[in-house]
């Protein structure tokens, strides 16, 4: 039975602060639970199917994201005109703004995410290491303070390579790598100036630099309750320029005892955070099976849905429901792995030419199906892609009983869809699903920089 002090914290209506395919995939949610949708939209958005499928939608400004998407002002009286009771901010944008956050906060409108606190601690890449180490949670080895004398002792005590990082950085930006005792005076204060432009902020910290690890990844969602879930890896070694572009899990490389290790691992950061959202743990795992915390993603992800596809959780409703103070309806001991996903991300770029964006109207589109095929998309035939966002379009995503199968299953995907108007980057997924080095499943963080310099594309479309 609900009490009328539950019934009173239950949503009715939630905005949606974002675009594309997350916003798509929030207001699916939203309709299965019953709840209604409101979204923001800028100007450039307004045709797109989110709109169209939200039940009532607000213009939030001009195409500039910063003026739209980013404009802290205008998404909160968006929500406070619309009378929502919650906001989900996707990805990216707002997703993980301290002061958006905030004014949720003092302005009655839960905001789906973590709390502030947990935010900023892991908004610090360094105060989140600090942290870890000491819930005993391996980090690499290393040094979490930015005074360079110290650091240079304790570089010469880690031995070069060395990797400096930027406190306020995080996902590959403000990152050096140090080779030499020579080269560090002068990188340690590049990097401290970059970090100071980039983010208005100094602080560096210092780690080993592991070669060739993988990137592997633990989702969790965290009830009001102090109750955590988590949820079987996803393996996200293949990346450009610190942007994934496949995703696959379970990891080829995980096998049970590392697992529960990274299950152990999660779980205990999270509860002493005391995390309550969804959420992902990063962590570097060399080839000795070690694995070592990076950072943590306070925010609903890309690559949510391979997670989603192998244990049957719908991320996105567990995060909703948690922020409107629901009870886990899950258990660890029922979080099983059913076979195995695999997540291209889609882009509207032409790889052979160093990634250029390729925005423009979709004249033809044909989408594939049939078993073990999933879409998150929020594009269609005569859809105009908007040069202001970022260029993903598609999350191709397959699912088989075993690797092989999500392979060829994923092959056949390529086969049968059809995107004419734009560039896509699926001519290279198509190399990529050919190579011995993915089929294998032996591939580290650098494999895929590696592929790209080696003239993958000579002898079919190159273009100079
Ligand atoms: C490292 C590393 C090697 N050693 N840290 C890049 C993104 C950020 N989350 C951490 N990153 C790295 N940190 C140490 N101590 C190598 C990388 C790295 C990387 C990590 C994950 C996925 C792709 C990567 C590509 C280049 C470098």
């Amino acid at each position: 039975m609900l009490s009328s002090s539950d019934l009173n914290k239950m949503f009715k209506k939630v905005f949606i602060a974002n675009r594309g395919e997350i916003a798509l995939r929030v207001i699916r949610s939203c309709r299965e639970l019953g709840l209604k949708t409101v979204i923001g939209f800028s100007e450039a958005d307004r045709d797109s199917v989110p709109v169209r499928l939200a039940d009532e939608k607000v213009c939030i400004g001009p195409a500039s994201a910063s003026e739209s998407y980013l404009n802290i002002p205008s998404v909160v009286s968006a929500i406070e005109m619309t009378k929502s009771d919650a906001v989900h901010p996707g990805y990216g944008f707002l997703s993980e703004n301290i002061p958006f956050v905030e004014i949720c906060g003092a302005s009655r409108i839960v905001f789906i995410g973590p709390s502030v606190k947990n935010i900023q601690l892991m908004g610090d890449k360094s105060l989140a290491r600090k942290t870890a180490k000491s819930f005993r949670v391996p980090v690499i080895p290393g040094y979490e303070e930015s005074n360079y004398k110290e650091a240079l002792h304790h570089a010469k005590r880690l031995g070069f390579p060395v990797i400096i990082k930027a406190s306020a950085g995080g996902g590959g930006r403000g990152m050096r790598r140090v080779n030499t005792l020579d080269e560090f005076h002068q990188l340690w204060h590049t990097c401290q100036e970059e970090a100071k432009a980039a983010f208005g902020e100094s602080a560096l910290y210092m780690e080993k630099f592991l070669e060739r690890p993988r990137h592997i990844e633990i989702q969790l969602v965290g009830d009001r309750k102090g109750n955590v879930i988590v949820f079987p890896e996803r393996d996200c070694s293949i990346q450009r320029r610190h942007q994934k572009l496949i995703e696959e899990s379970p990891s080829p490389f995980v096998n049970e005892k590392l697992r529960k290790k990274l299950y152990k691992y999660a779980y205990r950061l999270a509860r002493k955070i005391g995390y309550k959202s969804a959420g992902t743990i990063e962590f570097l795992v060399d080839s000795n099976a070690n694995a070592y915390f990076i950072e943590m993603n306070t925010r609903i992800q890309v690559e949510h849905p391979i997670t989603e596809l192998v244990s049957g959780i719908d991320l996105v409703k567990s995060q909703i429901l948690v922020a409107q103070g629901d009870k886990l309806g899950i258990r660890q001991k029922d979080i099983k792995i059913t076979g195995h996903a695999i997540e291209c991300r889609i882009n509207a770029e032409d790889a052979s030419r160093n990634f250029m964006p390729s925005p423009g109207k979709i004249e033809k589109l044909v989408l594939p199906g049939g078993p073990g095929i999933r879409i998150d998309t929020h594009i269609y035939e005569g859809y105009f892609i908007p040069p202001y966002y970022d260029s993903l379009i598609m999350k191709l995503i397959s699912h088989g009983r075993t690797r092989r199968e999500a392979i060829e299953r994923m092959r056949r995907a390529f086969d049968e869809i059809v995107i004419e108007g734009v560039e896509t980057t699926i001519p290279l997924y198509r190399k990529i699903f050919d190579h011995p080095i993915f089929l294998s499943g032996r591939y580290s963080v650098k494999w895929l920089e590696n592929f790209l310099e080696s003239g993958w594309d000579n002898g079919s479309s190159k273009k100079v």
